[in-house]
């Protein structure tokens, strides 16, 4: 307990007005997933304080919006620059709070480091295309506005970067955004938003006549009951951002699309390494550990599947169950632990669960599995050992095609390319895929339409880890958004066609003639 208040303090967080003394009806405690200690009492919202940070943040937009691009950058900017000075700290709370490594908790930081020096460039490029008129004397242009205030529901699992990738995107577009983070990190939330709220407060370019400039990053932390299903039901807020689970997506994109509004979904994910008889197998262990076994498996992007070659899948699965021994499982604040903890008691159940079903599906536990599990139950903290599952050939089980979200790999063993392709979509989701070969015909097979069916397909690198320049989600129920770089800004503004006749006459399109 001790580390975190000091850690609290360091962040400037430990007299916030939302973290309470004690715990009460209307407060929920965060706790350390490896120790089980508190890490902080936060106040939740009601639905009166939506009411009255959406209120807040929709009149402060229209002031917002009014300051150039560039100028809305360089506020960015210096959020990035205060990212950059609280990297250590913010790290450590994203391992204490959500039980990621140590490297990974610095990670996910720098991931807000970077959308925010991406988002400075962005700001002098939100570009529009100019067209050819079809009538004389006119000229035919798009432009792009801001949308507004924006809705964004993120998971425990980045509890830090999937924010920062919409909130420092809808800001440099001229947005101010509303964030409900998941009630598992709410002082991740905390500690981020106050970096982005303590530059607003200073600014001198940006002192709105109505308004306070904090609330061009607002935060409600609250139930799904009390504040979430509100904020997706708001017309106030014309995009909701949800990352989460498929079932989360569903509700979220059905109401969203009830009020015509504009839903961006990041959802589940059961993503497949393939491996050909060709591959470089050194790379392929190294991006099935970090994949697989990395944030315990629980990613989006985590590997579920390896869809292997027959001719090398058990020197495969030998290889990579004698790699899986020597992880070191534990304390994630410790620099030698590549696996910390998993986030819940109910993440522990529904892995054993799903082990106990791939087991009575057919399947073989390699290693890990139930005494993996059991070997830590008397134990604070929910760890357990990865597992490897192999799977019986011919078959898929109904298991696999599930995302259970936590460190399984299930092991296909397959004849040729067309069974490793047909396995690898067979699945509802759509968001991650690799495969490592050194085949220049099966890597462009893999990469082509008749290829992965994912939004993320990469060659000899791995599923998880995908930097923040491309434009990140997926398909099939992985909700089909994009957030983060390439043109994903789009999403965050309106688009308008515009054409101006700077002629005497007023000639009709399609040539048609109108009482001439
Ligand atoms: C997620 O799991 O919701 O590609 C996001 C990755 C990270 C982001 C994952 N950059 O694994």
């Amino acid at each position: 307990m001790q580390n975190a208040k000091d850690l609290l303090k360091r962040l400037g967080i430990d007299r916030h007005p939302r973290l309470l003394p004690c715990g009460g009806a209307d407060s929920i405690t965060s706790e350390c997933p490896a120790t089980g200690e508190p890490i902080g009492t936060v106040r939740l919202d009601t639905a009166v304080e939506l009411e009255a940070t959406i209120v807040r943040c929709v009149a402060v937009q229209k002031a917002w919006r009014m300051l150039p691009a560039p100028q809305r950058g360089e506020i960015v900017r210096q959020i990035g620059e205060e990212f950059r000075k609280h990297k250590n700290d913010l790290g450590e709370l994203v391992t204490r709070e959500a039980g990621k490594i140590r490297a990974e908790g610095l990670g996910e930081i720098q991931e807000c480091i970077d959308i925010a020096d991406f988002s400075v460039g962005l700001s002098r490029q939100l570009y529009g295309n100019s067209m050819h008129s079809e009538r004389p004397s006119h000229r035919m242009f798009e432009q792009w506005h801001p949308l507004g205030t924006i809705g964004c529901i993120t998971a425990f699992n980045f509890p830090a970067a999937v924010w920062a990738w919409n909130s420092m995107l809808a800001a440099t577009c001229g947005n101010a955004t509303i964030w409900k983070p998941s009630l598992i990190t709410p002082i991740v939330a905390i500690a981020c938003n106050e970096v982005a709220q303590r530059v607003m407060q200073t600014q001198t370019i940006f002192r709105p006549a109505y308004g306070d400039p904090r609330d061009v990053f607002g935060l409600v932390i609250g139930r799904d009951s009390e504040v979430g299903e509100r904020m997706v039901a708001d017309r106030r807020l014309p995009l909701i951002s949800a990352t989460g689970s498929c079932r989360m997506g569903r509700k979220v994109g059905q109401v969203v699309a009830g009020r015509l509004g504009r839903a961006l979904l990041e959802l589940g994910g059961n993503n497949a390494i393939i491996v050909m008889p060709d591959a470089d197998m050194k790379l392929v262990e190294r991006a099935v550990v970090f994949g697989a076994v990395g944030t315990a498996g629980q990613r989006c992007t985590s590997t579920r599947r390896l869809i292997v070659h027959e001719s090398i899948v058990e020197k495969l699965t030998d290889k990579l169950t004698h790699l899986y021994a020597s992880i070191k499982i534990g304390d994630p604040m410790d620099e030698a632990t590549l696996m910390g903890p998993l986030i819940h008691a109910e993440t522990k159940n529904a892995m054993k669960s799903a082990i106990e079903q791939a087991v009575a599906q057919g399947c073989h536990v390699k290693c890990g599995g139930l005494p993996g599990l059991a070997k830590y139950d008397n134990r604070p903290g929910y760890f357990c050992e990865p597992t490897i599952i192999s799977v019986p050939k011919g078959v898929v089980p109904a298991i696999c095609r599930e995302e259970t979200f936590a460190p399984i790999l299930y092991i296909f063993s397959v004849k040729n390319f067309e069974e490793a392709m047909e396995i690898h979509n067979g699945v509802d989701q759509g968001l991650s895929s690799a495969i490592f070969t050194d085949s220049v015909r099966s890597a462009e097979r893999f990469l082509s339409h008749q290829g992965s069916d994912c939004g993320i397909a990469n060659v000899n690198l791995g599923t998880s880890g995908a930097e923040i320049g491309g434009a990140f989600g997926g398909e099939k129920d992985t909700g089909g958004g994009r957030e983060s770089g390439s043109d994903s800004w789009k999403q965050y503004m309106r688009r308008q066609t515009c054409t101006v006749n700077w002629g005497t006459d007023l000639p009709l399109a399609q040539g048609i003639r109108f009482g001439d």
